[in-house]
C-alpha cells in the first residue's frame, strides 16, 4: 500500500492528576498524534515524548522537528509492504526513537485496517484480555500514598507500581507493604540512584517486591550488573533499553532479569516484538510499559501486550486513571484487574477527531 497523505498535530490535554517521578513532574500533557492515510484508510498513532528530556533526551518539540522535517517528508509517498518498512528511509536518522516509533506504529494501524484485521490479530497477540497494573506517582505524604494505593486496589488493579527516589523509600515502601501485605507491588526510580546507595536498595529485598525498575542511571548496563548480584529483587531494565541489541547486551551482562517494553522507546512494534521474542526464546518476563498515553496510545500498548510472552501486569491503566475524557470511544476501563483487547480493525477504538480538532494547537500536513 502506498502512503499518501500524513498529518500530524499537537493539542494540549491535561491530566486529572499531577504526576511526579524522580527526575520531574507534569500535569498538562502535550499530545502528539499521527494521522497516515493510504488505500482508502486512515492509522493513527502518538508519540510518547514528554514535554522535558527527564526521561529520554527527547521531547515533543524535538519530535516535532525531526518527524517534520525528516521523517515525515521521506515517508509520505513510499510504498509498504509491512508497516517497519516505513522506516526504511529513516533508517540514516540517529536516535530520536520516540519520533520514528510514532510513524511505525501509526503504519501498523494503518496496514492493519487496511486488512481489517485488529492491530493485536496482526501483530500475533493472542490474549483476549490482558491483566494491568497501575503506576502510582511520587506523593508529598505517605498518608497521601497510602490513600491513592487503596483506591487502586479498591479498583482491582492486578499489581501497584510505586514511584521512589532518596528519601522517599524504605520507609515509605515498608508502609505501603505493611498496609497491604499480599499486594503485588514494585518501585521505579527512574535512575534516581547510585552504585553507592546498594546497601539501601538492598534492604528493599526485605519486601518482597516483584522487581526495582531501573534504579541506576539511563544508559548505564555494567553498574546495573554489579547492583543485581547485590540485590535478590529482580532489576528490571526501562530507560536502558532502546533495541533488541541493547537486551542482548543487558542480559549478557547480567544487567537485569526482567525488561519493560514501550514501544514509543524502542523505535515501534517491530522492534518491541524483536524483544518480547528474545526475552522469551529466554524464558525471561516481560511487560508494557506506559508514558501516560491518550487511549491512541494505550491502545497500541495493549494490542502488543496481547502476546504471549508479556506474563506480567502492564502499566496500561483505565482512561479515567489519566484524563478527565479520553479522545477515544470507548474509553478503557478494566474489570478485576484485567482489560479486553479490541477486536475491531486496527486499534479498535474510535478515535474522536472533532474534539481532536477542536483541542489542537499546531498541524502539520504532507501529501504525496
Ligand atoms: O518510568 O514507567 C516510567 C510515565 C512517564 C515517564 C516514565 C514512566 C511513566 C510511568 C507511567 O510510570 C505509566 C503509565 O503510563 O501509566
Ligand atoms: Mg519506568
Amino acid at each position: 500500500m502506498k502512503i499518501e497523505r500524513a498529518v500530524l498535530r499537537e493539542l494540549p490535554l491535561r491530566l486529572r492528576e499531577y504526576f511526579e517521578i524522580s527526575s520531574g513532574g507534569v500535569q498538562e500533557r502535550a499530545v502528539v498524534l499521527l494521522t497516515l492515510y493510504g488505500d482508502g484508510v486512515e492509522g493513527w498513532g502518538e508519540c510518547v515524548a514528554g514535554e522535558a528530556p527527564n526521561y529520554t533526551s527527547e521531547t515533543t518539540t524535538t519530535a516535532w522537528h525531526v518527524l517534520t522535517d525528516f521523517v515525515l517528508p521521506q515517508v509520505v509517498g513510499m510504498e509498504l509492504e509491512t508497516p517497519g518498512d516505513v522506516l526504511s528511509r529513516a533508517s540514516w536518522i540517529r536516535g530520536h526513537r520516540m519520533a520514528k516509533a510514532c510513524v511505525e506504529m501509526t503504519a501498523w494501524d494503518l496496514w492493519a485496517r487496511a486488512r481489517n484485521l485488529s492491530l493485536a490479530e496482526a501483530l500475533g497477540g493472542e490474549l483476549d484480555e490482558v491483566r494491568v497494573g497501575v503506576s502510582v506517582g511520587l506523593k508529598p505524604t505517605d498518608d497521601d500514598l497510602m490513600e491513592a494505593v487503596a483506591g487502586y486496589v479498591e479498583a482491582g488493579y492486578a499489581r501497584v507500581k510505586l514511584k521512589i527516589k532518596p528519601g522517599r523509600d524504605v520507609t515509605m515502601l515498608e508502609a505501603v507493604r505493611s498496609g497491604f501485605p499480599g499486594l503485588d507491588l514494585m518501585a521505579d526510580a527512574n535512575s534516581a540512584y547510585a552504585l553507592t546507595d546498594a546497601p539501601r536498595l538492598a534492604a528493599m529485598d526485605e519486601l518482597g517486591l516483584m522487581m526495582i525498575e531501573q534504579p541506576l542511571a539511563f544508559d548505564d548496563y555494567h553498574e546495573h550488573a554489579l547492583l543485581q548480584k547485590q540485590l535478590e529483587t529482580p532489576v528490571c531494565l526501562d530507560e536502558s533499553i532502546r533495541s533488541a541489541a541493547d537486551v542482548e547486551l543487558a542480559l549478557a551482562l547480567g544487567s537485569c532479569r526482567i525488561v519493560n517494553i514501550k514501544p514509543g522507546r524502542v523505535g515501534g512494534l517491530s522492534e518491541s516484538r524483536r524483544i518480547h521474542d528474545l526475552m522469551r526464546s529466554r524464558g525471561l518476563p516481560v511487560w508494557c510499559g506506559g508514558m501516560l498515553e491518550t487511549g491512541v496510545g494505550r491502545a497500541h500498548n495493549l494490542a502488543l501486550a496481547s502476546l504471549p510472552g508479556f506474563n506480567l501486569p502492564g502499566d496500561i491503566s483505565e482512561s479515567r486513571r489519566y484524563w478527565e475524557r479520553d479522545i477515544v470511544a470507548p474509553e478503557f476501563v478494566m474489570d478485576r484487574g484485567a482489560m479486553r483487547v479490541p477486536k475491531g480493525p486496527g486499534i479498535g477504538v474510535d478515535v474522536d477527531v472533532d474534539r481532536i480538532d477542536r483541542l489542537t494547537t499546531r498541524r502539520v500536513e504532507f501529501r504525496a
